[in-house]
């Protein structure tokens, strides 16, 4: 495995940057610290039946205390490029109004913290966690949310903006337009569809905004960027084309679209025209929202597959339950999704490393001038600590199927760079076992495991590899990822 891994980092292009990635609610705690205000996923995991187990984040991974102890974590994996998340409702409690110094302070360690280990810090502003006061007042459906994320935009790049290497806008809209809105499945846990396609335009617009906002304060040459969870959807039957024309539209180019080249679908605005008519898009917010990028994120987990439902057969959702509750495809009323084929890993997700590649070859050839990065990637499993001599600590997690997961996916990069795709580089989902979500900790996507009891930080097989990847550019004479990592007795 160790030869493999070196050999996986070998093939990658020159320059091919390899980080880990989180997200400010699924790893910090602290939840109620240091002037932190409320947010959307308090309030929604703290409602009963919305997540796992009743699972929150008020301590989740404890990162905030711990941040020394990841930090060297990160440099023990020779990690090029972390990723994290700046929670808005600790630089702004209530989402607007003056900062928040500690909560700014805390930021601050942190970039310093990965400088000074060589480290480089991409910051995404917005990861889900919405400051409730905002939501309080109508949410992403409104148009005064967008404004005030580009307030909170210039806050954080005055303080940052010197040293982070690249700033994201958001995570993956799709998720917080219709999880948030149209299914409900995450926080604010709203079942509107209309409210769900007007929270896309309002997202796109805070992109935008904030992209002006950082623009105007930020010091430094960062790069900047969004990060999108783009599908890569495949018909199934004569009726799938049409299918994938209205999923693509809704998942795909409702956002590469306005942010790339421009004004929004003609055929989403038909589609969803039974739901709303479109008002909220006022006359030059196309050009705010088409704002140069420097590289767009893609985040790749699996594949899906389609077909328009013949009114007959029992309609399945992605993952081949029976389909109960709210969709979050607004205007796709007569699509379904049909159960894929395996492997899966523990989200029931379809292994699928083609996809990758297929996505990152479309994108390159729809705009062939624009830099990618995969932002996120990466396979939950039901990992088990095995007590084993050789390892620090006697104990190990013998995590193969991560390790395939992560090797297979980084030959699909290969393959797309290989076709002329300008690939930048790969984080792996994710650093640490967190908090999952909708899921809480029943699902684990570390490539380091957390003993959520102890809060110990246990290096999984996977980790193992990581370094010797990383290693196997910078150090082709040998060397190794052997030594114990640290913080292990
Ligand atoms: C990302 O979301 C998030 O950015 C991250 O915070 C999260 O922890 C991580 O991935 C793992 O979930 O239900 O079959 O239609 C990924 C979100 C993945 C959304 C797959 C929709 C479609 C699968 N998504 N997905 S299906």
């Amino acid at each position: 495995q160790q030869n493999e891994a070196r050999a996986a980092g070998r093939n990658l292009p020159e320059g091919f940057v390899l980080g880990s990635a989180t997200a400010s609610y699924q790893v910090e705690g602290a939840a109620h610290e240091d002037g932190r205000g409320p947010s959307i996923w308090d309030t929604f995991s703290g409602t009963p039946g919305k997540t796992w187990n009743g699972d929150t984040g008020d301590v989740a991974c404890d990162h905030y205390h711990r941040l020394e102890e990841d930090l060297d974590l990160m440099a023990w994996l020779g990690l090029d490029a972390y990723r994290f998340s700046i929670a808005w409702p600790r630089i702004q409690p209530t989402g607007r109004g003056p900062a928040n110094e500690r909560g700014l302070d805390f930021y601050d360690r942190l970039v310093d913290g990965l400088l000074a280990r060589g480290i480089r810090p991409v910051a995404t502003l917005y990861h889900w966690d919405l400051p409730q006061a905002l939501e309080d007042g109508g949410g992403w459906p409104l148009r005064e949310t967008a404004l005030a994320f580009a307030d909170y935009a210039a806050i954080v790049g005055r303080r940052l903006g010197d040293r982070v290497g690249m700033w994201t806008t958001l995570n993956e809209p799709w998720c917080s337009a219709y999880l948030g809105y149209a299914s409900g499945a995450h926080a604010p846990g709203r079942t509107e569809p209309a409210a769900a396609l007007a929270a896309v335009h309002h997202l796109n617009l805070a992109h935008g905004l904030g992209l002006q906002a950082l623009r105007d304060v930020v010091t430094g040459d960062p790069d900047y960027s969004a990060t999108l969870n783009l599908h890569v959807i495949r018909p199934e039957g004569e009726t799938g084309a049409e299918a994938v024309r209205q999923t693509d539209g809704l998942a795909n180019r409702v956002f590469l679209q306005p942010m790339i080249e421009g004004g929004y679908p003609a055929d989403v605005i038909a589609d969803t025209s039974g739901l709303t008519d479109w008002s909220f898009v006022r006359d030059g917010d196309d050009v705010v929202i088409r704002q140069p990028i420097d590289v767009l994120g893609v985040n790749y987990y699996s594949t899906q597959r389609v077909r328009l439902w013949d009114g007959v057969s029992e309609r399945q959702q992605a993952d081949g339950h029976k389909d109960v509750g709210h969709s979050p495809w607004p205007g796709a009323d007569r699509v379904e999704f049909l159960p894929q084929p395996g492997p899966y890993t523990d989200m029931g997700w379809n292994i699928d490393p083609g996809g990758l590649e297929e996505l990152l070859v479309r994108l390159h050839r729809s705009y062939p001038e624009l830099p990618l990065m995969v932002t996120e990637n990466g396979a939950a499993f039901p990992d088990e600590v095995v007590e084993d001599a050789d390892r620090a600590g006697g104990r190990a997690v013998h995590d193969d199927d991560r390790i395939a997961y992560v090797r297979d996916h980084l030959a699909a990069c290969n393959r797309a760079v290989e076709q002329g795709v300008d690939l930048r580089g790969y984080f792996v989902w994710s650093l640490m076992d967190n908090f999952e979500w909708g899921y809480g900790y029943s699902k684990r996507f570390g490539i380091v495991r957390v003993d959520y009891d102890t809060l110990e930080r246990i290096p999984k097989d996977s980790a193992f590899w990581f370094a010797e990847l990383t290693r196997a550019r910078t150090d082709s004479a040998g060397g190794s990822a052997e030594h114990p990592p640290p913080n292990n007795p």
